[in-house]
């Protein structure tokens, strides 16, 4: 990062509306801007780094954006990405649809063409509004710059409230520099007769107008203290009383929890407090997406395998935020004779392709807690004979898929793979999915070893997360062990984000999954259309990208070299170099016939 700041530099930092945005953003106690520049989006960059917010420059706005949404899951707290007008903001489309589908609260900031420049035909100036309106919560255009913080409160609120989720700030340009800079932009050319003079005194009224109230905005920004994050809203006594009694009543429960959630579980003890309320209510659990590892690698209530075959067989099935969409096969995964008791921050959501029985509305979370305090103590063991059942199936999935690393490969197995990684993940760790089979192997094989240790795309399922999520992982979490689970194709995406990653010392440790193509897709296409066209990739020499980034590459061709290969990885990355390891891997069948539209 350039260190080029002089006093003259710190003076405009702090006189112009980039600084009113950038001063919002610590008043809630953002450390990262995650950002690609661009000269609209320049003063708000500036401004952040000068009130001691790092700015996280990245090699594509999605990475920016996937960044911010992993800020948010991890933290509790809206995450920030900058990006600048036109194609800045183009490129954050899928990102954002990602966010919104994973109800993850982010901000994205956006540069935008000068007001009076609007639809005239100047650079990068297109309806971002118009383009974006469908893939975020909410949109904002600032007209003033005295809209300016209250705009961005008012876009931090939002992404927070309820159900959350992405919103979109655009900021003209002409709002983000000093004064001064901008009636010299408007005044610049002088003559053209009495039009012109008419055309400079309209420029000059509209500068006035633009900046009225500036120094009122900023001395109210410098009074307002620290905001207190959102919680989300927490659902009332009297249906979380009728849960807990019809839990109490039930005699082979299931209890799903999903990444809703965790919502709130990002900030202080918070995920501690639900983890032990789930132990307490002692009913068999599954934990989908951004649950996962809400209870450790060691529960003795949580279930790992055959879900569905469970769920047939459960007279009670509690979903808290969890949705009866294509991952429980639309509600049907559900035996029809067992209740459905949901908890849900959204009623639309909540009663999708099935009503529940009982239906409890707000942050599935809290309700957990609640569900756990309102139970007779002991309750739990009501249902040991059910859960050693489940247990015992869930034994004897794992001896199977043991068994299966143990085939002959031409390189490595990816079981074989994960369970040595599995063995030497430290306690303090998060793991980053973003591929295909090879990624499903790892949610099988490897055990996330706390709450919010793992991070996926959610249900878009997008390629391409991996380095913005890994980056951010490794900012929120100095001290944990970061991996990044990548299929090769998918790779791709992001691999420049090792740049950013040895630029600001992020010392991630990426394994690529390397099977030579896009193997999720090719094991149904080749099976159905006998073609595996579009599907084949080389078994490049991604360790040798990983060097030319700044970071250290490592290749494991065979088993034998796993464990001393994952010692080095460690090593290096404690060292403060992020790694990257190239991963041959061998063909299996291990995913033949699983799902992958
Ligand atoms: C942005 C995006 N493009 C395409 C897909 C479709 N898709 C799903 S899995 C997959 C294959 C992933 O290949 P790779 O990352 O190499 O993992 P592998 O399955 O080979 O282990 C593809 C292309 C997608 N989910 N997202
Ligand atoms: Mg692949």
């Amino acid at each position: 990062m350039s260190e080029v700041r002089d006093e003259a530099a710190d003076k405009r930092a702090v006189e112009h509306g980039g600084d009113l945005v950038a001063g919002v953003l610590e008043r809630h106690g953002v450390d990262s801007l995650y950002a690609l520049c661009g000269g609209h989006i320049s003063p708000i960059l500036a401004a952040a780094k000068a009130r001691g917010i790092a700015v996280v420059d990245v090699r594509d706005e999605a990475s920016a954006v996937f960044a911010a949404d992993a800020t948010a899951r991890l933290t509790g707290v809206p995450g920030v990405a900058a990006v600048t007008a036109g194609p800045g903001v183009t490129n954050a489309v899928t990102a954002l649809k990602n966010a919104q589908m994973a109800q993850t609260p982010l901000v994205l900031l956006g540069g935008a063409t000068a007001t009076v420049l609007k639809g005239r035909g100047s650079l990068q100036d297109i309806d971002q509004i118009s383009l974006l309106a469908s893939t975020v919560k909410r949109t904002f255009t600032a007209a003033t710059v005295r809209d300016l913080p209250e705009m961005v409160e008012e876009a931090f609120g939002v992404a927070a409230d309820g159900v959350p989720g992405p919103v979109f700030v655009e900021l003209p340009v002409d709002l983000l520099y000093a004064e001064e800079v901008v009636r010299e932009w408007y005044g610049a050319k002088k003559g053209g007769g009495l039009a012109g003079w008419f055309l400079r005194r309209y420029l000059s009224w509209h500068v006035k107008r633009l900046f009225a109230g500036q120094k009122e905005a900023a001395a109210e920004l410098a009074t307002s203290g620290r905001a207190v994050p959102l919680p989300p809203p927490a659902p009332e006594a009297k249906p979380v009383e009728r849960a807990a009694s019809r839990l109490a009543g039930a005699k082979r429960p299931v209890l799903v929890i999903g990444s809703q959630a965790m919502v709130g579980a990002g900030r202080d003890d918070a995920a501690a407090e639900l983890a032990a309320a789930v132990e307490r209510l002692g009913v068999p659990t599954f934990l989908a997406g951004g649950a996962r590892g809400l209870l450790g690698a060691g529960s003795e209530i949580q279930m790992r395998h055959k879900r569905t075959k469970a769920l047939k067989g459960a007279d009670l099935v509690i979903l808290a935020g969890v949705p009866c969409d294509f991952r429980l096969d639309y509600g049907r995964s559900i035996g029809r004779k067992a209740k459905l008791v949901a908890a849900n921050l959204s009623c639309e959501e909540m009663r999708r392709n099935r009503r529940p029985d009982l239906e409890v509305e707000g942050d599935p979370g809290r309700f957990l807690v609640g569900l756990a305090a309102a139970l007779p103590e002991g309750k739990g063991e009501r249902w040991s004979k059910w859960r050693d059942e489940l247990a015992g199936r869930d034994a004897e999935r794992d001896a199977e898929i043991a068994a299966m690393a143990g085939e002959e490969t031409d390189h490595v197995h990816p079981i074989a793979f994960f369970r040595a990684l599995d063995a030497v993940l430290p306690e303090d760790s998060v793991l980053v999915g973003d591929g295909g089979d090879f990624v499903a192997t790892a949610s099988y094989v490897l055990r996330p070893r706390g709450p919010l240790s793992w991070l996926d795309p959610g249900v878009f399922g997008t390629l391409g997360v991996g380095g913005g999520f890994a980056l951010a992982a490794k900012r929120c979490r100095p001290s944990a062990e970061v991996w990044l689970i990548w299929g090769d194709g998918s790779a791709g995406y992001s691999l420049a984000e090792i740049d950013t990653c040895a630029r600001h010392g992020l010392p991630v440790i990426a394994v690529i999954g390397n099977d030579g193509g896009w193997t999720q897709i090719a094991r149904e296409q080749v099976e159905v259309l006998g073609d595996d066209v579009g599907t084949v990739l080389e078994r490049n020499d991604y360790e040798r990208v990983a060097e030319g980034y700044g970071g250290v590459g490592l290749r494991i061709e065979r088993e034998e070299e796993i464990a001393a290969t994952l010692a080095e990885a460690q090593r290096l990355a404690r060292a403060g170099r992020p790694v990257v390891i190239n991963l041959l891997l061998g063909k299996t069948d291990f995913r033949k016939g699983s799902i992958s539209m």
